[in-house]
């Protein structure tokens, strides 16, 4: 007997977060990746098992078809498969109501903006979906994709370009408040999505600017957010993992850690679901929760996921599991990144290190060094600067966030191996061109990756420049011994 195909009628019960999709589509959310249907479906699904209420999901992917075609193929429905040692678990959040490409069907996605129903616009779409300048953190008003969007003859094709003319349209539709909630990993998520909104807004001619501004100011809020899960990209295993624990076929499922945190300062303009009875904590002090993960997970994650690349690691388990990478990781965790950060009150900063060093290890997930080593020159930007200038300010070289930076080049800008070399990144191309001109160009590059302040320290463009020249003649062991021992 043929297995059957995921879908509303073959879907077991006992795997459903909620029986049915919700009638209403409250929400529209930009970025159908691998992340959003772990995270923010799972816990609304939950949501919306507890309280009710009209928060169906509009999944819009940005270009590619896989996943919103087979989503429909599927009645809307897929599985998140939970991994961990101990084993694994499939559920089916089904709380989406549609999916839409937004470069194939650029119009619905704003009319979905627009319509009265929706009264939240989430956002997914990475660091590097943001269109802003790495060493700025500005919107890159060089990008041609941002000037074609600002010009308007065509559908946008930007993500700040698709919310601000999705907002135009409703605003001229007269539908009323709305709230746009980044749940990427951007330091200040929901003020820099505002700011990158008003910086465009900016550009517009005057007659359209003014009015459009004002309306935002008055009817749209951005709450700031902390996402944690790690969500590694779909492979045929979990494929044949989910048809093993369903009895489905599922082309489109996600694995996941069994963690999951959302942390959401409550700013909503037109309500939203009752996060906050399916796992989500409502607080004023989101900034301190988001540092805390950007810092301490994300920007040691970076470290290993460079450091591991080097040593021939294609899993981040693996690169933990590495003694050298352990203790840099260690070290970038107590000496670079704690001092810079308080840690909340309701947080044990102990026990979160250890849950990190328990999550890195958990080798069911076969999450890549590439995977996170993609788009560094992004990521970084949101990681590395920030913390690396208070210890700079403060009169010390922060060895680890050198080391992070150093791995990062070379990794990029050299011939290192497989896992190397299927990092993809924007700023690729001009990294390995200015590697080629050797290390004495460090001031340069970390100025234009990461701005003119950290690259005025010297000390620190100096201790890359050492580090990465250790990284080419000795490997990483002897680079990570070397930041280890100042
Ligand atoms: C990772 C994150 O790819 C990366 O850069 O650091 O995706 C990380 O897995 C998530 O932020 C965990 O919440």
């Amino acid at each position: 007997m043929t297995t059957p195909r995921l879908g509303a009628d073959s879907v077991p019960a006992h795997a459903l977060l909620r029986p049915a999709p919700p009638e209403r589509t409250g929400i529209v959310h930009l970025g159908l990746g691998n992340f959003h249907r772990a995270h923010q479906a799972v816990h609304t699904a939950r949501a919306l098992a507890h309280t009710d209420g009209p928060w169906g999901i509009l999944g819009v992917a940005g270009n590619s078809t896989s996943v919103a075609t087979a989503m429909r193929e599927q009645d809307l429905r897929y599985a998140v498969l939970e991994s961990s040692p101990a084993g694994s678990t499939a559920t089916v959040p089904g709380v989406h109501t549609g999916a839409l490409v937004a470069a194939h069907e650029p119009a619905a996605v704003l009319d979905a903006i627009a319509a009265p129903d929706t009264r939240i616009v989430t956002i997914t779409v990475t660091e590097h979906g943001y269109t802003y300048a790495p060493s700025t953190r500005a919107l890159d008003l060089d990008a041609e994709p941002v000037r074609a969007d600002l010009r308007g003859d065509a559908p946008p094709r930007t993500t700040i370009g698709r919310i601000v003319r999705g907002l135009q349209r409703r605003m001229r539709a007269g539908a009323g408040p709305i709230t746009v909630l980044s749940c990427d990993n951007l330091g200040g998520n929901g003020r820099q999505t505002a700011r990158l909104v008003r910086e465009f807004t900016a550009e517009l001619p005057a007659a359209e600017r003014e009015e459009l501004q004002r309306w935002t100011d008055t009817a749209v809020t951005f709450p700031n957010s902390m996402v944690d899960r790690i969500v590694p990209a779909t492979t045929d295993a979990h494929r044949a993992e989910v048809r093993e624990l369903l009895g489905v076929r599922d082309a489109v499922p996600v694995p996941a850690e069994p963690f999951s945190m959302w942390v959401l300062e409550d700013d909503f303009a037109a309500g939203r679901p009752a996060w906050e009875h399916a796992g989500a904590l409502i607080t004023d002090d989101v900034e301190a929760y988001e540092l805390l993960k950007l810092r301490l997970l994300n920007g040691t994650h970076s470290l290993i996921a460079y450091l591991g690349a080097l040593d021939g690691c294609d899993t981040i388990p693996e690169a933990i599991a590495r003694p050298f990478i352990a203790d840099a990781a260690d070290r970038a965790l107590r000496a670079d990144y704690l001092p810079t950060l308080t840690v909340p009150a309701a947080v044990d900063a102990e026990d979160y290190l250890a849950s990190l060093f328990e999550r890195w290890a958990n080798s069911a997930l076969g999450h890549r060094t590439r995977q996170v080593g993609s788009d560094g020159s992004v990521k970084l930007a949101q990681r590395v600067p920030d913390p690396a200038l208070a210890h700079l300010r403060a009169g010390r070289v922060p060895q680890q966030l050198a080391l992070t930076v150093a791995a990062y080049l070379r990794c990029l800008g050299a011939e290192t191996g497989p896992h190397a070399a299927a990092m993809s990144d924007p700023a690729r191309e001009s990294i390995v061109d200015w590697m080629r001109r050797g290390s004495s160009d460090v001031d340069r590059i970390v100025d234009r990756l990461f701005g003119a302040e950290l690259a005025g320290h010297t000390a620190f463009t100096g201790r890359v420049a050492e580090l990465l020249d250790l990284l080419a003649r000795h490997g990483p062991k002897a680079a990570a011994a070397e930041a280890g021992s100042s």
